[in-house]
């Protein structure tokens, strides 16, 4: 408190400072009996001077900064795709840098040349068509360029990958990304938000998956059966506001359960298998190199950014639709590392939109090993499958069909 009152205090004191100050010069200018207005040729020449030295000093200071960090600083990029936008990249910098150094250089350089020179008044020029129409059309021409190939190299980004690519499905969430692998079939499973259980966190959606969310509903601690009990006891009286809020609760669920069944009248078994066999990897996402990847990504609550730097891409991630990037890695991080020069380089995926106040945690890490290497660990993880993990046995006894199912592949 009373620090805040002496900061106020320095402050109206250096008002009032200021505009004695001010005061004192109009006086002094008075006294002078010269206008505001008349600056004198030597105060004119200095500025001239310093606008000059103005324009060196940023000049060598880019170019400075240039040397010091590299030509944008962006170190190099570690897939196909990458090296395709660092090309785009590149284009817009030199573009702005020529037009950086051109338009800075008229600029100070004017200022300086033609400086306020005694008996000398400025020549009257207020229009020229031609010189109108160069600085309307070249910028114009400059930016389609820049933006039809920004259009399509973009375009090129999100669309499907090819069919040998290999699916993974990154979910977001606060604050934590999970990969899922397509599996064998490379084909990722469907899923839907309200299969979400303690043992199902991606929601994917089986037979199994829907008959134990439906058991769940029903059946489970808040389930339907036990909200129906509390409501329906005799012996106890409930207070008014604890009564609407379990019939809110029961509509929601009884709406719930509708929408499950209708699922699970629609959803065909023959669909299982291609959920059974994904694999959900937590911690790291291991990629192989020289293998194109799709990766479609879902957020559980809030948009997030998925934002793999050194593969130079990133694409928000956004509840309740599915966003694609793809790209090629070309370096293990083995070579990264070389290349770097860094032996304790990593790749990472983080997320690049504040989400929370976690946010700043909300990462993983990637590795990418050579084709053998991945080939060992995908086996390592063969019989780590949705299935295996989540689903051992049939979890409920309206299932006992599944394991015959996935045992066939
Ligand atoms: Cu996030």
């Amino acid at each position: 408190m009373e620090n805040k009152l002496i900061i106020l205090l320095v402050i109206i004191l250096g008002a009032v400072a200021t505009a004695q100050l001010v005061r004192v010069y109009e006086l002094s200018v008075k006294m002078r009996k010269t206008g505001e207005h008349d600056i004198n040729t030597r105060d004119n020449h200095l500025n001239a001077k310093l606008m000059l030295g103005f324009m060196f000093f940023q000049f060598i200071g880019f170019i400075y900064l240039m040397f010091k960090y590299g030509w944008t600083g962006r170190g190099v990029a570690a897939s196909i795709q990458g090296v395709e936008t660092d090309w785009l990249l590149n284009l817009n910098f030199v573009i702005i840098t020529i037009m950086f150094f051109f338009t800075n250089f008229l600029l100070f350089y004017f200022t300086f040349k033609y400086v306020k020179k005694p008996g000398v008044s400025a020549f009257y020029y207020p229009h020229n068509n031609k010189l109108e129409l160069v600085w309307t059309v070249v910028p114009a021409i400059v930016l389609a360029v820049i933006i039809i190939l920004g259009l399509k190299s973009w375009n090129n980004l999100t669309s499907m990958a090819g069919e040998d690519a290999i699916r993974v499905e990154l979910f977001s969430k606060q604050f934590d990304w999970t990969a899922r692998y397509a599996g064998q079939d490379n084909i990722l499973g469907k899923y839907d938000y309200k299969l979400t259980t303690d043992n199902n966190e991606l929601a994917l959606m089986t037979t199994n998956t829907i008959d134990s969310s439906i058991r769940i509903i029903i059946e489970g601690p808040s389930g339907i059966k036990n909200i129906q009990k509390i409501l329906n006891k005799r012996d106890t009286v409930l207070a008014d506001s604890v009564t609407s809020v379990l019939r809110n609760d029961l509509s929601r669920k009884e709406r719930l359960l509708r929408l499950l069944v209708q699922m699970k009248n629609n959803h065909s078994k023959s669909l299982d298998k291609y959920s059974w066999d994904d694999i959900i990897q937590k911690d790291t996402l291991v990629l192989c190199k020289g293998k194109e990847y799709e990766f479609n990504f879902r957020a559980k609550d809030v948009i997030h950014s998925a934002y793999f730097m050194h593969f130079r891409a990133q694409i928000n991630t956004v509840p309740g639709m599915t966003t694609r990037t793809k790209f090629k890695p070309i370096y293990t991080t083995e070579e990264m590392r070389k290349l770097e020069n860094n032996p304790k380089f990593n790749y990472i995926l983080m997320c690049n939109k504040i989400c929370g106040g976690a946010h700043y945690k909300m990462k993983m890490m990637i590795v990418v090993k050579s084709e053998s290497d991945y080939k060992a660990w995908l086996a390592s993880k063969a019989k780590e499958t949705f299935k295996d993990k989540y689903f051992p046995a049939p979890a409920a006894p309206t299932a006992t069909a599944v394991p015959a199912d996935t045992t066939k592949m």
